[in-house]
């Protein structure tokens, strides 16, 4: 396949796979996936124990992205932990693991057993944004630094992260130098951008239930953010061996071809698969392959990165 790619050396076949926190939080829906065209199965971010999530009605789509807060509806590790042999026997796709926690503890229970499991990939997430109480560890420096450190030498797997948006250069700075110096493999942003409010003026009331509205931007709304995000990464690890997964407003082959453009090598979707179902997987990894023809690319690494400046 033209579209096919690596992450931390692990080979996806397609360009596509599916964004933690859609389709992927139940057996059946990960079964799916299995099925799908995603060039992976991102597995919903687990906790320790399992998670009914917020109240509902805690999503929302409007004309160009979705505002949500889920809050941290899943199994449990334990459970996904089962399932993945499983999941092995129907496809041979990589499994990306998604892992959150309330604590240090947590991450690092989590991410052992993770470790010792079929999965291929682990992904910390430092970024949720829809528990009170809960900071995104992605904003606190030190907090990311000290946990990063305890989670490297728990196994062979590749570890990467889940980070929140930067909108500050120096952030972003800051950011790469704690996942260079903690043998990170693989970054994934953006997480959904935080306490964002949608209000319908008809109604005069919020979109969502939790939080007196507040959630998490999905979709066309964050994909500038997203490709800055992904843009500011590459151009720090252009010297380093860590592979960058763009996510965030994606729902074309030519907003798939913009991230490889902006550096991504591989990208996932959200909003799209909410709103479309499993088929926009292999619709939007036909686009790209059909723009990256027309443009003489034959393959993901002859793209990647070839965002030119005026
Ligand atoms: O479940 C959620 O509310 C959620 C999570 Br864990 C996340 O990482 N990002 C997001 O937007 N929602």
């Amino acid at each position: 396949m033209i579209t096919s790619t690596k992450i931390a050396d692990i080979d996806f076949g397609s360009y596509i796979c599916n964004a933690s926190g859609v389709n992927d939080t139940t057996v059946e829906e990960l079964t799916q996936l299995a099925a799908s065209k995603s060039a992976a199965i991102v597995v919903k971010s687990a906790t320790i124990e399992s998670r009914v999530g917020n109240p509902e009605p805690r999503l929302a789509h409007t004309d160009i992205g979705i505002i949500q807060s889920m809050g941290w509806p899943n199994l449990g590790y334990k459970e996904y932990i089962k399932i993945v042999p499983e999941l092995k026997k129907l496809s041979n796709k990589p499994i990306i693991a998604s892992v959150a926690g309330f604590c240090d503890e947590d991450y690092v229970t989590i991410t052992a057993a993770y470790q010792n499991s079929d999965v291929d990939l682990i992904e910390i997430s430092l970024s949720c944004p829809n528990i009170d109480g809960h900071p995104q560890a992605g904003y606190d420096y030190e907090k990311a630094g000290n946990l990063l450190k305890k989670l490297n030498g728990l196994g062979k797997k590749p570890i990467g992260v889940k980070l929140p948006p930067y909108l500050d250069s120096a952030k972003q700075e800051q950011m790469a130098k704690i996942i260079t110096d903690n043998n990170i493999s693989f970054v994934t942003c953006i997480n959904s951008p935080g306490n964002a409010l949608i209000i319908d003026p008809d109604t005069e009331a919020t979109l969502i239930k939790p939080r007196e509205g507040f959630g998490g931007l999905c979709g066309e709304y964050i994909k500038p953010i997203a490709l800055g995000n992904v843009r500011g990464f590459y151009n720090l690890f252009r010297d380093k061996d860590i592979s960058i997964i763009g996510v965030g407003g994606i729902s074309t082959g030519r907003d798939a071809f913009e991230f490889l453009l902006a550096g991504a090598d591989a990208v996932q979707v959200g909003s799209i698969l909410e709103k479309e179902g499993l088929s926009c997987l292999e619709r939007i990894d036909n686009e790209l392959a059909n723009i990256m023809e027309s443009k003489g690319y034959k393959t993901i690494s002859e793209a990647r990165g070839k965002l030119k400046t005026i």
